[in-house]
């Protein structure tokens, strides 16, 4: 691999790691070399995950703890500070969907998306960064945002609005921490065949939209967002900061 990419002695925290895309990111980022500290909120699914990588000969750890939560977030941190590990990437990956029409939506589902999808990329990265900031060696933030970041699709609100916040919250944290050598980007998914797209994999017509409206007329796989994912991590994006970057094979150049 090209030195460009070697993440070698970094640390990396993604959020939301034990599964789906976020365990792909992690399994990305500790191939490239990284350090990986897992995350997730089910102790069962955290040990396998760990397991997993650890058995592949990857530096894996993890912490069960919930992002949205800022006391939990705050005692992972001081763990971490007890231990003397310091994270050099975090990937605030953690997202949750609820799929109901809008004139239907309890406040409280709209809430809890917000808190999962927008405020714990706040919590975590601002916990990251103030360590950064204190460290004087730069660092990396890397949010997930979504297709929609940019458009709407009808039944998602909250995780709509939630993934524009996203987009602008990484512009906010790159506009307050370049100047600390921390680049703050982001990485907007297409439809991507997971776990969490099941049942949206599963709905013929569905299905049958997102290969009509795709341009490379299929879904991606969490293994597609991997280089772009290590590229944000590495020092061969030191000067890039505060973008949002589309793994969408092209939907969003189409009409
Ligand atoms: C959904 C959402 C997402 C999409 C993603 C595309 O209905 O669940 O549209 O899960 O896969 O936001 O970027």
């Amino acid at each position: 691999m090209s030195a460009l990419f070697d993440l070698t002695g970094r640390t990396a925290l993604i959020t939301g790691s034990t599964r789906g895309l976020g365990f792909s990111y992690a399994q990305g980022l500790a191939e490239a070399g990284a350090a990986v500290i897992l995350n997730g909120t089910n102790p069962a699914r955290l040990e396998e995950a760990i397991g997993q990588l650890s058995a592949s000969g990857y530096n894996a750890s993890g912490f069960v703890f919930d992002v949205a939560d800022e006391a939990s977030v705050e005692a992972m941190f001081a763990t971490l500070d007890s231990q003397g590990v310091q994270v050099d990437i975090v990937i605030n990956n953690a997202g949750i969907q609820h799929r109901q029409p809008m004139l239907e939506l309890p406040l409280a589902d709209w809430q809890r998306v917000l808190d999962v999808n927008l405020t714990s990329a706040f919590i975590v990265g601002r916990a990251a960064a103030r360590r950064m900031v204190a460290r004087g060696s730069g660092g990396k933030i890397i949010n997930i945002g979504s297709l929609t970041s940019e458009a709407a699709r009808a039944t998602v609100a909250p995780y709509t609005a939630a993934k524009g916040g996203v987009k602008m919250l990484t512009k906010a944290m790159a506009a307050e921490w370049a100047e600390y050598g921390i680049q703050c980007n982001a990485i907007g998914p297409g439809y991507i065949h997971t776990e969490m797209n099941a049942a949206l994999v599963n709905n013929p017509d569905f299905d049958r939209w997102v290969k009509a409206s795709n341009p490379t007329r299929r879904w991606g796989k969490p293994d597609e967002l991997i280089g772009t994912a290590v590229y944000l991590s590495s020092q061969a994006s030191n000067y890039v900061s505060g973008q949002i970057i589309y793994v969408d094979g092209g939907w969003l150049a189409t009409l």
